[in-house]
């Protein structure tokens, strides 16, 4: 043959992906190969193993339907990495030359460099056209750039997309709909559920192999929550667009217990994969706005979130890989407690997050970020240790969104290169904006005593033990002032309860 092959990824599955651009289906070989190195690099969810493989599967179907030739390799066949499924294709077809979009972790990337040299002919690698900002676009805007403020950048990504614009004004007279989101849960909202997760016969076929294959990987099989097809994936959005998205803003912070789902998208494990499309996802939300079917604060917050905070990370990853991942500004050193495996712990938020995590492979952002981010933010955990964590539970979890919102957003382990301020809060701010408080085994409103809960103290001791950072932080000026003004008995009983609660942690 003298075609090309064309490598496709597990988590490139669009008919658009920039590697088939230009392809011919009579000439061209598309490979695609299940294989062991991804399957364990990190401690992945069973479910998301399961979402992966069986999407996989189904979209060589969409691709020889579509009248490509596909190459296929199954898990069983036992290739042990992508490199020697490229090689065993390139003995079979002897192409001109391989082709692949970019992954997204720069893992794989490094590994790329090395092909040409290894499988002995050119790899062409070409930019992911599924993100609207490049890696290059990114790199030239942060430039020059002391700091770095997503707001700013959404505004270019805004005008770019013409989302939302009203000329070159943004729609509404306003960037950012903010204020008018993030209300407290109420207890009698009705709550849209996604549709049930994918079990015709490829699935059930991958859950069998899951089960099988990886029975000491994170989290639980069934049931199986998500779609593995791009019909699926689709119909999940338009659902979420009918029934969440009008009240997505106003309750995007709240929590409730055995709620997992909220007004949340749930849709990032299919724009991860391919199956939905960043662009067109956030176009349709405008169009719920236009015909008056969802309010502008819910649509703009909703568009922010993707074309802002989505592309926002994938730029500062670029940006600071390699050597981002080792990032620990606050020195933390500490393992992740055991119940962060387990779910078993009388603080009820954390026993509610975890346990749904375990369940559903799924927490939303303030979950993630505010409660099992928070505490290990608190504890002063091994930013590291935690990236894993983060890297492994989440169906939606690649490294390139995953590891800025861990190691930047929640551990603040960049010192604040990605957001100025860390997301720190005492039991106070649990209680107000979820129901985990009630009927936890801890009191949110006392700060010290066998009752307390240890939020409370773990907060003080955090502000205490980084204060000289904090001094030099404008926007943590308050809560150091606060701390600052306590009787310094209070500051010791609260430290005190910190370091009893720090050497009890289970390891
Ligand atoms: P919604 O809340 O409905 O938001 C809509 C969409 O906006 C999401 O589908 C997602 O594509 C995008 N989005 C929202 N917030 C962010 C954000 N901060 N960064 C990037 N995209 C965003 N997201 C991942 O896709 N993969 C991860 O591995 C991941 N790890 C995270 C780890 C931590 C510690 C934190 C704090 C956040 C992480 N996020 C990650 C971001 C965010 O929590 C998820 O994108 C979101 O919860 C996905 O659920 P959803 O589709 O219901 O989102
Ligand atoms: C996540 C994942 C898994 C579990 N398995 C595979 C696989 O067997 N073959 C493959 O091509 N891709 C897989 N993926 C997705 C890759 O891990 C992903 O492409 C890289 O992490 C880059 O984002």
């Amino acid at each position: 043959m003298t075609g090309n092959l064309i490598l496709i990824l597990g988590d490139q599955l669009s008919p658009r992906i920039s590697a088939l651009d230009g392809a011919d289906p009579r000439r061209d070989i598309v490979l695609m190969a299940e294989v062991r190195a991804e399957a364990i690099y990190a401690d992945h969810h069973k479910q998301k193993l399961a979402l992966v493989f069986a999407a996989m599967r189904h979209f060589v179907g969409e691709l020889r339907a579509a009248g490509w030739r596909v190459d296929y390799h199954r898990l069983e066949e036992g290739l042990p990495d992508l490199e020697a499924a490229l090689a065993a294709a390139i003995a079979r077809h002897s192409p001109r030359q391989v082709i692949v979009t970019e992954p997204g972790e720069w893992r794989l990337w490094q590994v790329m460099q090395d092909w040409p040299r290894r499988l002995g002919l050119p790899v062409n690698i070409r930019d992911d056209g599924r993100f609207l900002c490049s890696r290059d676009e990114f790199a030239r805007w942060a430039g020059g750039r002391k700091t770095l403020v997503m707001e700013h950048f959404y505004r270019l990504m805004r005008r770019k997309t013409g989302l939302l614009m009203a000329g070159n004004e943004p729609a509404g007279g306003r960037w950012n709909f903010d204020t008018e989101n993030r209300a407290p849960p109420r207890d009698s909202l009705f709550l849209p559920s996604p549709p049930p997760g994918a079990d015709d016969p490829v699935t059930t076929g991958v859950l069998a192999m899951v089960a099988r294959d990886f029975p000491d990987h994170f989290g639980q099989l069934h049931p199986f929550r998500w779609q593995v097809t791009r019909t699926g994936a689709e119909a999940a959005r338009d659902a979420f667009l009918r029934d969440g998205l009008p009240l997505f803003g106003r309750y995007q912070d709240a929590m409730l217990a055995d709620r997992p789902w909220m007004y949340h998208a749930i849709l990032s494990p299919y724009l991860n994969l391919g199956l939905l499309d960043p662009l067109d996802l956030c176009r349709r939300a405008e169009a719920e706005w236009h015909a008056g079917r969802a309010p502008l604060e819910a649509v703009e917050g909703f568009i922010r979130q993707i074309i802002g905070w989505r592309e926002y990370v994938r730029g500062v990853y670029w940006l600071r890989m390699p050597g981002y991942d080792t990032e620990n500004a606050l020195g933390g050193t500490r393992p992740l407690p055991a119940f962060y495996w387990t779910g078993r712990t009388d603080m009820r938020c954390l026993a509610q997050v975890i346990g749904q995590t375990l369940a559903t492979g799924y927490a939303h952002h303030i979950q993630r970020l505010m409660i099992t981010g928070t505490y290990a933010l608190l504890i002063g955990a091994d930013p590291a240790a935690v990236h894993r964590w983060y890297l492994g539970v989440y169906v939606d979890a690649y490294e390139w969104v995953e590891l800025p919102n861990t190691l930047g957003m929640s551990q603040h382990a960049d010192g604040g290169f990605l957001a100025t301020k860390p997301y720190a809060a005492s039991a106070n701010y649990i209680d107000r904006m979820s129901d985990y408080c009630r009927g936890c085994a801890f009191d949110p409103k006392a700060r010290t005593g066998q009752a307390a809960c240890p939020w409370n103290a773990l907060y003080w001791d955090f502000i205490a033990r980084h204060a000289d950072r904090w001094a030099r932080n404008p926007r943590m000026a308050m809560p150091l002032r606060s701390w600052n003004a306590k009787p310094a008995a209070e500051q010791a009983e609260l430290r005190a309860a910190a370091a009893a609660h720090l050497a009890a942690l289970p390891g």
